[in-house]
């Protein structure tokens, strides 16, 4: 009876910890001198509140914030068994259904309305503006009003590359 208890407190353990040792600076890095901010983009990451998120966020829930004029390339893969996209729109409401055209050209992934298969990657390659507030949101229809999207923000005063949470 004690090991039965021991063993279901080491699964509780083990099965809490990927979420919860996942933190910001696993997905983003700035390279100073080359003014590129590198940032990985897991659609249907594990260890979260369903598969419809990217690196765990839903709803506007993390902020990428990047330097002005800086080069950002964004890693995306995803997860999921569902297809997946990723696409920079205006952060306005109300949200498109669907993907269009990109706020800046190059960032978006191939497939935006399709989606990309499960173990699908891409990358999306753009020249940050100097000011500006978007949402990095799936383009497959419905999934950014179903809450896929995060958000990213040009900030002028931004020294350095980071995903602000909360
Ligand atoms: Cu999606």
């Amino acid at each position: 009876m004690q090991i039965r208890a021991l063993a279901l407190a080491v699964a509780i353990v083990c099965w809490a910890t990927p979420g919860s040792a996942q933190t910001p600076a696993k997905w983003v890095s700035y390279n100073a001198a080359a003014k590129t901010v590198t940032f990985t983009l897991e659609a249907g990451a594990p260890g979260s509140n369903g598969p419809f998120n990217f690196d765990g966020y839903t709803n506007g829930g993390a902020t990428l914030v990047v330097p002005p004029q800086s080069t950002v390339v964004i890693n995306f893969i995803n997860h999921d068994g569902t297809p997946h996209s990723a696409e920079l729109i205006p952060d306005q409401d109300p949200m498109p259904n669907a993907g269009g055209d990109p706020a800046i050209p190059g960032a978006y992934t191939k497939d935006v309305t399709q989606g990309l298969p499960q173990g699908g990657t891409d990358v999306m390659r753009f020249t940050a503006p100097s000011s500006g507030s978007y949402r990095i949101f799936c383009g497959v229809p419905g999934h950014g009003l179903s809450g896929m999207w995060i958000r990213l923000k040009v900030d002028p005063a931004a020294k350095s590359a980071n995903l602000v949470t909360g």
